[in-house]
Order: C-alpha cells, then structure tokens, then sequence
C-alpha cells in the first residue's frame, strides 16, 4: 500500500530550521508543524543520526503523527571533528559558540581551517517505526572573524570559498541550494513524495 503523508511534526525547538524546512516544503502538499509545549529529548547519540531518531521518536510519542527530526552540527578537522554532536552543548549561545570557535583557531593557518556542517534527517512513523534517513554535508572553512547578518548558529564563521561569502552573507533560499540541510531535505521531499511505499 503507498501512503502519502499530508501532515508532520518536525521535531525541532530551533524555530531558523522550522523556518528552513517550512520554506522548503511550501509547495509541497505536506503541512510541517512545529512541536509545541515541554520537549527536551536526551540527545544521548554517538551520531547525528541517532540522535535524529531520538527527537523524531519523542516527537511522535508526544503527537502521535509520523515525525521529521535533523540533527546537525558542525565538523571542524584542525579539532579532530569536534564540536561534532556536541555543535549545541560548545557553548551556551551562537555567540559564545563563535567566539570560543574563533579562539580555538587563532593560531591555525587558512589552509587548516577545513569544516564541514552535517545534518542527519530522520523520518519515523506515529509508533516509532524508523521509516527514512538520509545524511548529507556543506563543505566549508571557518572564517578568521564573524561576518552576516542572516541564518543562524555558526554561519557567520562558516566561509564558502567558492562564494566567497559565510553562510550568514547568503539569503535563505541562497543558503537551503547548498547546504547540509537543504541537500538533505531534498531528499527527504523526494523520498516523501515519490519513494515511498509502505
Ligand atoms: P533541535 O535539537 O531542537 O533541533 P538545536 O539548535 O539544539 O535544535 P542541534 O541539536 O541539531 O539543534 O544542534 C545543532 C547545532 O549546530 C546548534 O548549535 C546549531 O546552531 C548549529 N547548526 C545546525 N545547523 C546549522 C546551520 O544550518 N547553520 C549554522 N549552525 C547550525
């Protein structure tokens, strides 16, 4: 039997990817709702992607419809990956997070500033069942100061060579064509809409 689902709660309390997700979805025929009230899922995961279905899975329990999740973060090398899955916990506000970022850097050269942001997405059904995932990134370098005034989280310190621009230089719909989470909600609205059969 294929299904199409018409509604879904996206199990964020980061209202920049609501809006995001919101955008990208808007002629989708499929309504994303917001998760409203107490929700504070234990991102216990060692990965992006179990910590996706951690808050897809407490989102479902709590709305009792099919749930979307992303968990995402941000990969710096010359740390050895991290902040990682901790790109949340580094610091206490983007600000904070970005100056600490800055500053764990001073002394590392441009060629050396290589990062990537993930986003893992996670679909899972109204009892928990893990439907879909899919995990994609943006390539980047994290820049020597903060620059932009638009999205959100490390995008003023994420530099795109190629654009010569940090992510938070680009518009919304410029940032969702090359980003880790457009790339990966894409084909999650592929999958959504065309692939799936259950
Ligand atoms: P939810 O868990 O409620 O979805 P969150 O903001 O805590 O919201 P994550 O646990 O996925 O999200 O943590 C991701 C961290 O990485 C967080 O600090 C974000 O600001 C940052 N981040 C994620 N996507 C980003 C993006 O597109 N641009 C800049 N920073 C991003």
């Amino acid at each position: 039997m294929t299904e199409k689902f018409t509604e879904l709660v996206f199990a964020t309390k980061n209202k920049n990817k609501l809006s995001e997700v919101k955008k990208m979805l808007e002629n989708s025929g499929i309504e994303v709702q917001g998760i409203e009230g107490e929700f504070s899922p234990e991102e216990s995961g060692d990965t992006f992607e179990q910590n996706a279905y951690i808050k897809a899975f407490e989102a479902a329990k709590i709305t009792n419809l099919p749930a979307l999740a992303d968990d995402s973060g941000l990969v710096v090398q010359a740390l050895n990956g991290r902040p990682g899955v901790y790109s949340s916990r580094y610091e206490k506000t983007d600000e904070k997070r970005n100056n600490k970022l800055l500053q764990e850097l001073k002394d590392v050269s441009a060629e050396k500033r290589s990062a990537k942001f993930v986003c893992s997405m996670v679909i899972v059904s109204s009892e928990g069942e893990k439907l879909f995932s899919v995990t994609e990134t943006c390539e980047g370098k994290i820049a020597f100061s903060p620059s932009g005034g638009h999205g959100f989280g490390y995008d003023p310190v994420f530099y795109l060579p190629e654009k010569n621009a940090t992510m938070a230089e680009l518009t919304m719909e410029e940032k969702n064509k090359i980003s880790h989470r457009g790339k990966a909600l894409r084909k999650t609205v592929e999958w959504l809409i065309c692939g799936r059969n259950i």
